[in-house]
């Protein structure tokens, strides 16, 4: 039988930069939304094989437009990854991550998690360039100590989607198991 691992992973990032969507595009493949609108947190379930594991990843979601200020700590417990998301067009959704950082160390320790850059096929909107997610994503790896991978997406096209939550299941079941 197939060692199997369960990891929770939490969406972070301000409102409309994309998290339910790049969820809902990662799990149930498409942009369309055809789940209700999330009342609270839950969480969708997604079965990966990596490597000799079978790795079940929820994904839980923070419900509307919830700010990092309003999120139950409940919500980061247990947590073993966060996919941080900002939204490319949208300046200050990238300079609210050092508090979505601070509330995930604070919450749930220093677990592994990486920077998604989405809706990158608005191309002709976007203001926060990929060099300069690039190199503060180094310089969080440099201060933590360990690598914080930067992902750019769409969750409307699809592109990359599927990549970041693969390198961040990696990554989790890597550090679980003390790789
Ligand atoms: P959130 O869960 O972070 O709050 P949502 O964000 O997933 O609800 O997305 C917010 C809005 O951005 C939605 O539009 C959604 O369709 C849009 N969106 C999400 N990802 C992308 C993307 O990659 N590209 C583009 N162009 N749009 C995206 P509405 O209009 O429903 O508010
Ligand atoms: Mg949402």
């Amino acid at each position: 039988m197939r060692n199997k691992f369960v990891a929770k992973i939490v969406l972070l990032g301000d409102g409309a930069v994309g998290k339910t969507s790049l969820k809902r595009r990662f799990v149930y493949k498409t942009f369309d939304p055809i789940e209700q609108m999330t009342i609270g947190a839950d969480f969708a379930r997604v079965t990966l094989e990596l490597n000799d594991f079978q790795v079940i990843l929820q994904i839980w979601d923070i419900a509307g437009q919830a700010r990092y200020k309003e999120i139950a700590t409940s919500y980061y417990r247990g947590a073993k990854g966060a996919m941080i998301a900002f939204d490319v067009t949208r300046e200050s959704t990238f300079q609210s991550i050092p508090k979505w950082i601070s509330m995930l160390v604070q919450n749930a320790g220093k677990i592994p998690f990486m920077l998604v850059g989405n809706k990158i096929d608005l191309v002709n909107e976007r203001v926060v360039s990929k060099e300069r997610a690039e190199k503060y994503a180094e310089s969080l790896s440099e201060w933590l100590g360990w690598n914080v991978p930067y992902m750019e997406t769409s969750a409307k096209t699809g592109e990359n989607v599927e990549e970041s939550f693969l390198i961040l299941a990696n990554n989790v079941l890597d550090i679980s198991l003390g790789v």
